[in-house]
């Protein structure tokens, strides 16, 4: 397995992309970025709509360049995800499904789980174009049984997918999740990263709110995210497996056998006598990945930032901690009287 990316030419990114004035030319020219409708950021200084997407600066570059240069193949597995939605419980899970052979369970003290944030063990397809300038990001492979596959992941919408990933066989895993857990999630995270990498203080949790309803936040609006991976998943079920979060918390076991089902490594017999899936489960569980070193005290390689802020409550129904009833009704009419209305997509 290749190793993730140098921390010490990587952390520099971002905070040049939040200044206008440090953007490569193809960022500033190519999509005229001053023609596109902006909005005041959460993180960056202003996020911009690209084809219906709030995205920030550095995303926005991420996407085009991905656009250009990315080669999706046969064996790729995706992790697709609205921030907050529960990526790096998911990276953990599929990274550990895949390699089971390479780095059994049952052997722990190799496992790479132990010493890598599941965030730098799958990389993130457009921050990784967004960094590199000149040459196409190397994505690390993992072995499946014999097969070099890469795991990439990333928070772009089904819309913004180069095209290389509809034409060939490549996989898509989507996890959301509620959307009132969701805003709460992004909105510690956002303050907490505007504080440690941006200087900036805190959004109050109600102005957060409100443009979070509006669909102004980072890959926003939710409900197109949201459906657009539905309505393929219905569609396309054995491109797409749409997963949320709230279903993996019920029946873990359950999620992880589908999730090994879809992408063509069921478990066996034996490993099922053996208790691989039990494994996983507990390898990847909020308190084993909250407890690990690195995630305790390790930084992100891409951003810079603590990886615990990738940890915090790990729980269904916080947002009861944070949302009065007119804030929750709010966003359950948005979410299941208007915008999924006939789809059958339910929460
Ligand atoms: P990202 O969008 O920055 O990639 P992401 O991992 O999707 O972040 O979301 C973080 C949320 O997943 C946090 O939720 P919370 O704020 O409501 O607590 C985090 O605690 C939760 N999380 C991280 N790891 C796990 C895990 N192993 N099991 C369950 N939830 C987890």
């Amino acid at each position: 397995m290749a190793s993730p990316s140098d921390p010490n030419t990587s952390n520099s990114f971002p905070q040049n992309l939040f200044q206008e004035n440090c953007w490569p030319e193809e960022l500033r020219e190519a999509i005229i970025i001053s023609s596109l409708p902006r909005e005041e950021g959460w993180i960056s200084p202003h996020i911009y709509n690209y084809k219906g997407f709030w995205l920030a600066p550095h995303h926005l570059l991420g996407v085009l360049r991905s656009h250009q240069h990315f080669q999706a193949q046969n064996s790729d597995v995706i992790i697709c995800t609205p921030p907050k939605c529960g990526t790096t419980w998911l990276k953990a899970l599929i990274f550990a499904l895949i390699t089971r052979k390479q780095f059994p369970v049952s052997q722990l003290e190799t496992h790479p789980l132990l010493t890598t944030n599941p965030q730098d063990l799958i990389p993130n397809l457009e921050f990784c174009y967004a960094r590199e300038e000149n040459s196409p990001p190397d994505f690390p492979t993992v072995n499946n049984n014999g097969v070099m596959v890469r795991i990439i992941s990333r928070h772009l919408p089904l819309e913004l997918l180069p095209k290389s990933v509809g034409e060939s066989k490549c996989k898509l895993i989507y996890l959301c999740r509620d959307q009132k857990d969701t805003v709460v999630s992004f909105w510690h995270f956002t303050n907490k990263l505007r504080g440690e990498i941006g200087g900036m203080g805190e959004i109050p949790f109600p102005e957060a709110f409100d443009k979070y309803c509006r669909g102004e936040s980072l890959y926003g609006p939710f409900w197109d995210h949201m459906l657009g991976y539905w309505k393929e998943s219905l569609e396309n079920p054995r491109k797409v497996l749409f997963l949320k979060y709230e279903e993996i918390k019920e029946e873990p076991d359950v999620q992880l056998r589908r999730m090994a089902a879809f992408l063509n490594c069921p478990f066996s017999e034996e490993e099922e006598e053996c208790g691989v899936v039990g494994g996983i489960l507990r390898l990847c569980s909020f308190e084993s990945l909250r407890n690990m070193e690195i995630n305790k005290t390790g930084k992100d390689l891409t951003f810079g930032h603590s990886n615990h802020v990738y940890f915090r409550k790990g729980k269904v129904g916080d947002w009861r901690n944070h949302l009065t009833d007119e804030m929750a009704t709010k966003l359950d009419q948005i979410i299941v009287e208007e915008k999924f209305k006939g789809t059958g997509l339910k929460f």
